[in-house]
């Protein structure tokens, strides 16, 4: 028990810090972990669901999304939603579907999630939305996506676009996109300018929350 004692308090103190073994505990690590529910299952032709994990660790941050349960064998748009005025993005509900077509499309999870923000992509600083490298979905629609980015890079090109705000990672959900190009939709699905319905159709989405 004094053993113990010394031990923490040898932590605490921090000049004792490696003979002690604290180097061994994640000190400076910010976990963030997102639940992805799915969405639209009707059009998605099941349900989507995974998880997304971000780690921020010695100027680093590592974005891991697993996806299972997705179409098939397509690219699969992936990022984090917010508002740019520092409120709180949540996932949609059944409710956000406006014009009442039975679909949650892009433009109607606005009102709950704000905007498009940052891509998970191969280079995600570059925040090239529509012409990043997403994803691919296996032949059981199950996907596996981790990059690190340095946070300095990643939180400069984001203040960039979005003037005098931070990523605020616990602030944001993840969105899931995508069905295939030939999946028939109502005409009244709304999406991003010219970027076909099927691509942006969100098919799964998670608030993201720190963990511990
Ligand atoms: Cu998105």
């Amino acid at each position: 028990m004094t053993h113990m004692k010394f031990l923490s308090a040898a932590c605490a103190a921090g000049a004792l810090a490696l003979v002690a073994g604290c180097a061994s505990t994640p000190a400076g690590t910010t976990t963030y972990v997102a639940q992805l529910q799915p969405m639209n299952t009707q059009v998605a032709g099941g349900a989507t669901t995974g998880q997304a994990t971000f780690i921020e660790r010695g100027g680093q941050l590592v974005m891991d999304v697993q996806v299972k349960g997705a179409p098939a064998n397509i690219e699969h748009w992936q990022h984090f939603h917010g508002f740019k005025d520092g409120q709180s993005a949540t996932c949609p509900a059944a409710g956000s579907d406006a014009n009442r077509d039975g679909i949650v499309d892009l433009i109607e999870t606005g009102p709950a999630a704000g905007t498009t923000m940052v891509p998970f992509i191969q280079q995600p600083a570059t925040m090239d939305i529509p012409h990043g490298t997403y994803p691919v979905a296996d032949a059981s629609g199950a996907y596996h996506y981790r990059v690190t980015v340095p946070v300095a890079d990643l939180q400069a090109a984001f203040a960039k676009q979005f003037p005098g705000q931070k990523l605020d990672l616990d602030k944001r959900v993840v969105f899931i996109h995508g069905v295939p190009s030939a999946t028939k939709l109502p005409a009244s699905v709304q999406s991003l300018g010219p970027i076909p319905a099927q691509v942006t159709l969100p098919i799964a989405c998670g608030v993201i929350r720190k963990a511990g």
